[in-house]
């Protein structure tokens, strides 16, 4: 099923190329018919083309808009040759068959990209030359269809191979690409029309997803992995560099995520250190040296901080190295090192090292996947970061400055903990992290809990909870949740608010001399 070439249509918005190609299809003695600016061009440096209204019969009219919409064009495309009934419905209608289409679309993509005028933007939804494409392509057992200067080369090589005629391997390769090309097309009309009218959906396809590496295993040993690069190009656990150790498993990226995410919300001026296991935070603090934030970090949870993950928003020096080096640690991850602290962490072994070139942005745009069975859900990232909220108080009392600055903090750290996410935190440290439970008065006990738990083993009296503040992810559906951290020794209290009971849940507040605010932003993650 070689295909003879003898009549192409050409109709392009890029004209890359096209004096070249189109006057080695001229030399064979390829019949070219044009639409306006295309015929103008090959008019201009001397070539025969017959213009499209010629053709049809019809000026190219309503501002361009209607210009290849006729049967005489898309009967030449879809025609199946040596079809009886087509041939003799073409021979009737005077239709002509068109072997080669070369079309590429309107620039809609570059007029978005250069915030274009609305009007200018629909002006620039092709319709014809989707139309044509489509037609060429689904008919690509005769006609073979270019969709971008790229391919010129490729169809003139074969061409001139194969006597002046294509392969079916060449035309059904163009084809599948010219429905690659339609489809991307009109997913970025979609995409531009729901960014117009307010709901975006996300197009994962301008994700990527570029093999970095296998992995040995995934999140249990009986799975496979891989980790893959996405297009977004972010500053983060899959684009940094590992100096030593071990190669990362699935969990330790997943977890290394979750750590280098959470310090990269606070400011880069003020040291601050997370450590992670199991992708929830164990202990987060700022400090006035990263070791100081490291050890107020592990003051929060010591027990599970043992073979944790630890993430640093600032080039780690020697003190910080030589207190993480103390108990062990699975990964260290940072923006950067100095030598002497990449000594120290030369000594152990098994530690990995990653190093990224900066932080990553918190408010950075970008996608987030989750798997659901038959498909998979996308969101765009949670962007919010809690020093860009403006914060409502609805107590009678109102945040002291240093409770504020700790509820801020208790905020940014709840938004990196699995719901329901209940955080004590004093100082700029956390001092209870409550996460993953069902009920929200549970995440808020366990996490007083666990301050208590940690009192006792550094032989503190009383637990750290006491003079705390209380942050929570999502609003408190009932009292309870905050009566329990009220008896855990809160002051102050931050979550989004929203609730049907928020009058009941103020008012319990109150009662307790409590100040309350409410962020107006809730921080789900599951
Ligand atoms: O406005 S259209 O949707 N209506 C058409 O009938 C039509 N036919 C071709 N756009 C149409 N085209 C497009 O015109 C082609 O896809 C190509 O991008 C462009 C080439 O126009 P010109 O040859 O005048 O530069």
């Amino acid at each position: 099923a070689d295909q003879r070439i003898r009549r192409a249509l050409l109709s392009v918005s890029d004209k890359t190329g096209l004096i070249s190609f189109a006057t080695t299809l001229a030399n064979r003695g390829i019949e070219l018919v044009s639409t306006g600016g295309t015929a103008a061009a090959l008019k201009a440096v001397g070539l025969a083309v017959k213009d499209v209204s010629e053709l049809t019969g019809f000026p190219e009219m309503m501002d361009g808009r209607v210009k290849t919409l006729h049967p005489k064009v898309h009967g030449g495309l879809l025609a199946i040759r040596g079809n009886a009934v087509h041939d003799a419905a073409a021979r009737k209608h005077g239709i002509s068959p068109i072997d080669l289409l070369i079309v590429n679309l309107y620039p809609f993509e570059a007029t978005v990209a250069k915030q274009a005028s609305y009007d200018d933007c629909v002006e620039n939804i092709d319709v014809g030359g989707p139309a044509m494409i489509r037609g060429a392509a689904k008919n690509h057992e005769s006609v073979t269809v270019v969709v971008e200067p790229a391919d010129y080369d490729r169809v003139l090589e074969e061409i001139a191979a194969n006597d002046g005629a294509t392969t079916l391997a060449l035309r059904k390769a163009l084809a599948a690409k010219a429905f690659a090309r339609t489809a991307a097309y009109d997913a970025a009309i979609s995409n531009w029309f729901a960014r117009e009218i307010g709901t975006p959906a996300p197009d994962y396809r301008a994700f990527g997803g570029k093999l970095s590496q296998a992995l040995r295993y995934g999140e249990n040993a009986h799975q496979s992995a891989a980790l893959y690069l996405s297009a977004e190009n972010r500053i983060g656990v899959a684009t940094a560099e590992q100096l030593q150790g071990k190669e990362l498993s699935y969990n330790n990226i997943n977890d290394t995520d979750a750590a280098f995410e959470l310090v990269s919300e606070f400011d880069p001026a003020v040291p601050a250190v997370a450590i992670i296991k199991h992708a929830n935070p164990c202990g987060v603090a700022t400090g006035t040296s990263l070791a100081e934030a490291y050890r107020k970090a592990l003051a929060c949870d010591p027990v599970s901080a043992f073979g944790g993950i630890i993430a640093l928003n600032q080039p780690i020096d020697a003190e910080a190295a030589n207190d993480i080096t103390k108990i062990f640690t699975e990964v260290v991850i940072a923006p950067g090192a100095s030598d002497e602290a990449k000594a120290i962490f030369a000594t152990k072994k098994n530690l990995r090292l990653l190093l990224t070139s900066g932080l990553a942005d918190s408010r950075a745009a970008g996608l987030n996947f989750k798997s659901v069975a038959g498909g998979f859900l996308v969101q765009s990232r949670d962007a919010s970061n809690a020093d860009d909220l403006e914060l409502k108080v609805v107590t009678k009392r109102a945040p002291t400055e240093a409770e504020l600055k700790d509820l801020r903090f208790a905020f940014k750290v709840a938004k990196h903990v699995k719901s329901n996410a209940i955080v004590y935190a004093k100082g700029g440290a956390t001092v209870g992290v409550g996460a993953g439970q069902m009920s929200r008065v549970d995440s808020a006990r366990i996490a007083a809990w666990k301050a208590t738990e940690a009192a006792k083993a550094q032989s503190i009296n009383e637990p750290l909870t006491v003079g705390s503040v209380v942050a929570s992810d999502a609003f408190f559906p009932f009292a309870d949740g905050l009566i329990t951290a009220a008896e855990a020794g809160v002051t102050a209290v931050i979550q989004p608010g929203g609730s049907m009971r928020d009058d009941e849940v103020i008012k319990a507040a109150d009662e307790r001399g409590l100040a309350m605010v409410f962020a107006g932003v809730r921080h789900f993650r599951h």
